[in-house]
């Protein structure tokens, strides 16, 4: 099964939308397949964004994602890359569209709730940047039959 790495940043901590949002994915048929708390640092921030540093407002997107400690996620399922980003919403959440997290919990670019990775090369380096292979867990749930139909997994 695929897999995709998911944050939830400081923001959905701070602002009490944990719950909300990982039902969300729940109730996708997503599979948690490891879940963790963190503090971020510096230097993951500096790897995990490589693309923004020259940034003006990275300063800033560092400091946010420093504020408090972050969850992290791997979720699996079938095409679960693209579905997870589709569920995400755009970037700045008052574009983002409703019904997407960022668009339903969210107001700002910055503040925008979730991470998620963006391609499933990029989710396989970020999956191992985040968790130990040790706490990534494969296993079918029960509800797997419910869920796919046999040749879709
Ligand atoms: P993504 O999270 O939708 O993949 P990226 O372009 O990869 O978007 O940016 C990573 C994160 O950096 C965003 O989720 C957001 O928190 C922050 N960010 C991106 N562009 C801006 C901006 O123009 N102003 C402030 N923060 C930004
Ligand atoms: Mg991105």
């Amino acid at each position: 099964m695929e897999q995709t790495l998911v944050i939830l940043k400081p923001s959905a901590i701070s602002r009490g939308l944990v719950g909300d949002v990982i039902t969300r994915f729940q109730r996708k048929g997503l599979i948690i397949a490891g879940i963790k708390m963190m503090q971020l640092d510096e230097a993951i921030l500096r790897e995990h964004y490589a693309h923004l540093v020259e940034r003006p407002f990275f300063p800033t997107l560092l400091k946010s994602m420093m504020a408090t400690p972050v969850i992290v996620m791997v979720l699996a399922g079938k095409d679960v890359v693209s579905v997870v980003r589709a569920m995400t919403g755009a970037t700045n959440s008052r574009v983002a569209a409703p019904g997407t997290i960022r668009g339903d919990f969210g107001m700002s670019g910055q503040e925008n709730i979730v991470h998620a990775s963006d391609s499933p090369e990029n989710a396989a380096i970020e999956v191992a940047r985040f968790f130990l292979p040790t706490e990534v867990f494969g296993y079918n749930p029960i509800t797997m039959p419910a869920t796919y139909a046999p040749d879709e997994i």
